[in-house]
């Protein structure tokens, strides 16, 4: 390290960053070390570099650069992605974890000597706005100048915020390297890893570049977040944050949680709203009332299906100029082009298999799409004409609703408000959804996500859930909880228009402020026909049918019952909160009930005649 870089390092006068700084110079032995800081000339290196390196490569639109992950690294790897313990810990769910003593010198061994012949980044940042309370700190170390540059469009820079740390260690640190590069992507896949050091608050993430395994401050960071938030009572969340405009300019401010690739960012994006987030927020209890800010201040977004009709403000940010980071996208002749962007593609291109041509099959005789499904970008929300006002406010926003979904085909209802918290509670820790392209592997299978956050827990689901439970205690305004499921289908058909989903959390808002009477039903409380025909009429301009409302809202309790079933299997091994254990047993009791009395699939307007 030069003298210019050492000084910018000394200048923080914290001893950890040193001690880190020098382990992660002796152990990945770069030619080079930089620092960066909050300057203009910093981020303009970092944006360079990339380019340089041949990471990212530009486009025709200024600001505009395409990056390519490998062919086996387009989604997170689950396998190895693992916890380093000390002991064995009763997670109470399937938690991928590896003892310190084993794993500790199999990623060192690993990453000793990979940034031989590179330049080592190192850069600071902070999770959260700036000068907040809730904001947690991160120092990162990589090889990459594509993992530097997407986290300084999807985080706010904190250089100076760790100058305010005053020499504590109360910081995250990542350690990544891109490994061995062919061509500009990851050879040595099959030995990538991403170990995660719950007791030390530190990552180390090798041979990968998808940012889902590498951008160490997103889902890693996430994991580390949300150990701490379970040992200091708030809570760190797989969740949008979104200004919902209601009557009168009205803003309500909701959360989200659903897994990765079902909907949450286009539930931030609903037209006429304000999307603060779209993947993690952190919650704190302040003066009896939830607040909230988003961890990010960009989107490493889904761009398939992005297009002029469903997602008209992003499709304009992704074709101006600004800066955007394309990922695993088709290019030809300097533009890019991906699936379902509603235009025909060119006949031929470079993605990330390489060259690409129309009826190109792979080994198995299988046309290779042009475009990878969980191909992405990467924006800040600042560029988006939709941006909140209050994205960057330290004290957060005040959240009034909380919303959980999943990709469910055949059983839960479009919407639904719980009955109490603890139902809430008990809604979210019973999310199902089928699994998505965001992660390698099967897609369509069920699978059981506790508040859609199963692939990032970091604690025991015991006391993941009782932290929960315990949030809604002593509130002067308690949020709504909600489920939603945009995936519903009769027939082998969606029950919905993908727009749809902007009436159900208008609803949501209008109930917020006790706006419309909803039905009580055994899974909670459902609109009633009257306010939706209107809402539809108005928001989307359809005629909303009692047949519409009957199939979306007819309560498939033998469904429901089967998934309580499930459930029972999934928690009766686990030792749970007595408190969720009763919203389990109310449940299937008053479904049990339900069943007796009106059979298999009750139509909602049963629960009016009550
Ligand atoms: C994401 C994910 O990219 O959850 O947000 O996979
Ligand atoms: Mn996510």
């Amino acid at each position: 390290m030069d003298n210019k870089n050492l000084k910018k390092l000394e200048a923080l006068k914290n001893p950890k960053v040193m001690e880190y700084v020098n382990e992660a110079i002796a152990l990945c032995k770069p030619d080079k070390v930089t620092v960066i800081t909050d300057s203009p000339e910093d981020a303009a290196y970092v944006r360079e570099l990339a380019i340089k390196n041949g990471e990212e490569a530009k486009l025709n639109t200024q600001g505009h650069t395409i990056h390519f992950d490998g062919p086996k690294d387009q989604g997170r790897d689950k396998e190895h992605t693992r916890y380093l313990v000390s002991k064995d810990i009763n997670w109470g769910i399937d938690v991928n974890y590896t003892l310190k003593k084993e794993g500790v010198p199999e990623i060192r061994a690993i990453v000793d000597g990979s940034m031989k012949g590179k330049e080592m980044l190192i850069s600071f940042f902070a999770l959260g706005p700036l000068n907040s309370q809730f904001s947690l700190k991160a120092l990162q170390v990589t090889d990459s100048a594509y993992v530097t540059h997407a986290e300084a469009i999807l985080y706010r820079s904190g250089y100076n915020e760790f100058k305010k740390l005053n020499g504590s260690a109360d910081f995250l640190y990542f350690l990544h390297s891109a490994g061995r590069l062919e061509n500009g992507v990851s050879m040595d896949v099959d030995k990538r890893r991403i170990y995660i050091d719950l007791e030390e608050n530190r990552v180390y993430t090798i041979n990968n570049q998808y940012a889902g395994n590498s951008v160490g401050l997103k889902k890693l960071a996430f994991r580390l977040a949300i150990q701490k938030a379970n040992n200091e009572g708030w809570l760190a969340e797989h969740m949008f944050l979104m200004g919902v405009h209601g009557k009168r300019g009205r803003i309500t401010y909701f959360t989200g949680a659903f897994p990765s690739a079902c909907g949450k960012t286009s539930t931030a994006m609903i037209p006429g709203q304000t999307i603060i987030g779209d993947d993690i927020a952190y919650l704190r209890k302040v003066d009896g009332k939830v607040r909230a800010v988003n961890v990010e201040q960009g989107i490493f977004g889904i761009i398939q299906d992005v297009n002029p009709r469903d997602d008209a403000l992003i499709y304009k940010a992704l074709t101006t100029p600004r800066e955007v980071i394309f990922s695993n996208v088709l290019i030809n002749s300097g533009k890019p082009y991906w699936l379902g962007m509603g235009m025909e593609p060119p006949e031929e291109g470079i993605n990330f298999a390489g060259k690409w041509f129309k009826g190109k099959t792979d080994a198995n005789g299988k046309p290779v799409p042009y475009a990878h499904k969980n191909a992405r970008y990467t924006i800040r929300i600042s560029e988006l004409d939709n941006a909140d006002k209050k994205a960057d406010d330290p004290k957060g926003v005040m959240v009034q609703a909380i919303v959980y979904g999943g990709r469910d085909s055949d059983t839960s209802v479009p919407i639904a408000e719980s009955l109490t918290w603890a139902h809430g509670v008990f809604m979210g820790s019973t999310v199902e959804s089928e699994t998505t392209a965001a992660t390698i592997g099967k897609e369509g299978v069920r699978e059981h996500s506790p508040m859609a956050n199963l692939d990032f827990l970091s604690v025991p689901l015991k006391k993941y859930i009782k932290n929960h439970l315990a949030f809604g205690k002593n509130l002067e305004v308690r949020p709504k909880i909600y489920t939603t499921n945009y995936f519903l289908k009769s027939d082998g058909k969606y029950l919905n228009d993908i727009p749809d989903k902007k009436v159900w959390i208008l609803w949501a808002e209008g109930r917020v402020h006790k706006e419309y009477k909803a039905l009580k039903t055994p899974i909670g409380m459902i609109p009633m026909y009257e306010d939706l025909k209107k809402m539809f009429k108005k928001e989307r301009n359809k005629d909303y049918s009692r047949e519409d409302y009957i199939a979306q809202f007819s309560l498939r309790v033998g469904k429901y019952l089967e998934k309580m079933e499930r459930m029972v299997a999934v928690f009766n091994g686990i030792d749970m909160p007595a408190a969720f254990s009763k919203e389990l047993q109310e449940q299937i009791s008053r479904l049990k009930e339900t069943k007796k009395k009106y059979g298999d699939i009750v139509s909602p307007f049963e629960f009016e005649k009550k």
